[in-house]
């Protein structure tokens, strides 16, 4: 009966070992010495050597001799489409003006705004495409992006629109994300309440109808937007069949993660202020702590996540790279690998599980991605490692050797 089914096989990895990622498994779920075949771009089995069956002649074997295979890596947070930079801010911030004060003078998230609707489809979608295109280098096949730096219902269509070019572009799967709710834009001074209107009554409808989105996403901080506010975008969400997904508890504790447990968000951003209450609510609703070590690093915050409460409280943990112009410019999922253990002490078993599982569960793709079990799309990193914990540990090498998406070889 075996070999029947080998039969349909197209690829057949050999002498592998395999971090499978299987369900935030401890110790990486490691299989060694094995072998994984892949038939119609689906992971069709893996087991030991040993169990192998013989292979049909048209089988195509791949001897990856003893390097480590996980999931293609997963980046669930990034902000990756936007015109210009901020490298000005970056040197006010070194002189000692903070994040916050830069956003209050009229800098900050604003500042791209006005870039990114001066510049046009062609030249965002340029200017993105080296920025996805590090992080496809460095192992990543499946990928968030938001919108929110159009502030107007043209120019968040037109971020969008550069996303879903992106997907097609290069062979990684695209999750967008529309963040309309992200900053206050300057016509609507004073009128917050206004600008909400707008996300719910205009940019919500139409981001559905033309199926540009698979979330919506809401800034809820001081700098930013209310509870209540945020509240009414989930509504919205919800009302045209999206998802809902939360930037909470950054630089203060509003409480947003408790509002997204009751609207039953897929995950629950940044988090460095995050309470008690806010944890139980995560666990209780299944939700994924998103931690975001690129901005806790670039912003030189000091407060760090409450990770041992997350950890005792079953909460899954994913890391994005937040990959954004203002406070992760950071296109490296591996210096977030890396970042994950020094700066948050997260285990490398827990960074890994962080930019697979756990990132494609914060996507809510993790029926299809994000671990290599048996059904699972074959998206497959190989890397020239001889332990997993070499990912997390080293920087700057790029022990990746070969990519598949779909059981095809991209890299
Ligand atoms: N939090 C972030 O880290 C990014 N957006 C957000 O809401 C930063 C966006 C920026 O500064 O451009
Ligand atoms: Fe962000």
């Amino acid at each position: 009966m075996q070999s029947m089914l080998s039969q349909s096989w197209q690829t057949v990895f050999i002498n592998a070992n395999i971090a499978t990622m299987t369900q935030a498994a401890t110790s990486y779920g490691a299989l060694e010495n094995a072998a994984l075949a892949v038939a119609d771009g689906k992971i069709a089995w893996l087991g030991h050597m040993s169990q192998l069956p013989e292979l049909t002649a048209s089988v195509e074997v791949i001897d990856v001799d003893g390097q480590w295979l996980t999931p293609g890596l997963i980046d669930c947070h990034t902000h990756i489409v936007f015109g210009g930079h901020r490298a000005n801010e970056f040197e006010m911030r070194l002189q000692g003006a903070s994040y916050e004060q830069i956003a209050q003078s009229g800098g900050g998230i604003v500042s791209t705004v006005e870039a990114t609707r001066k510049a046009s489809e062609d030249q965002l979608f340029d200017a993105a495409l080296p920025r996805l295109s590090a992080l496809h280098s460095e192992g990543v096949t499946s990928i968030e992006i938001k919108s929110g730096y159009g502030l107007d219902v043209d120019n968040e269509l037109k971020m969008l629109k550069v996303a879903k070019r992106l997907s097609e572009a290069l062979p990684v799967r695209v999750q967008k994300t529309f963040l309309g709710a992200h900053a206050l834009p300057k016509e609507y001074k004073n009128d917050s309440d206004g600008y909400i209107d707008l996300v719910c009554d205009e940019m919500i409808p139409q981001v559905a109808e033309q199926q540009l989105a698979d979330a919506v996403d809401v800034f809820c901080e001081g700098i930013a937007f209310s509870v209540q506010q945020t509240e009414r975008v989930f509504q919205a969400a919800k009302q045209h069949g999206l998802s809902v997904k939360v930037h909470a508890e950054q630089l203060s504790d509003l409480g947003a993660t408790e509002l997204a447990a009751r609207y039953d968000a897929l995950s629950s951003d940044h988090l460095e202020y995050l309470s008690e209450s806010g944890v139980k609510a995560m666990s209780k609703a299944s939700m994924v702590a998103v931690l975001l070590p690129g901005a806790f690093y670039f912003l030189r915050e000091t407060k760090l996540p409450p990770i041992q409460m997350l950890r005792d409280n079953n909460v899954r943990m994913a890391i994005a790279s937040d990959a954004n112009p203002g406070s992760s410019p950071i296109n490296s999922i591996q210096l977030m690998l890396n970042m994950a253990c020094t700066l948050f002490r997260l285990t490398p078993n827990e960074a890994l599980a962080g930019v697979t599982c756990n990132a494609a569960r914060a996507l809510g793709i993790d029926d299809k991605v994000g671990e290599i079990a048996v059904g699972m799309e074959a998206d497959i990193a190989v890397w020239d490692i001889s332990q997993p914990a070499q990912l997390c540990y080293q920087f700057g090498v790029n022990p990746l050797t070969a990519l598949f998406k779909h059981g095809h070889k991209v890299r």
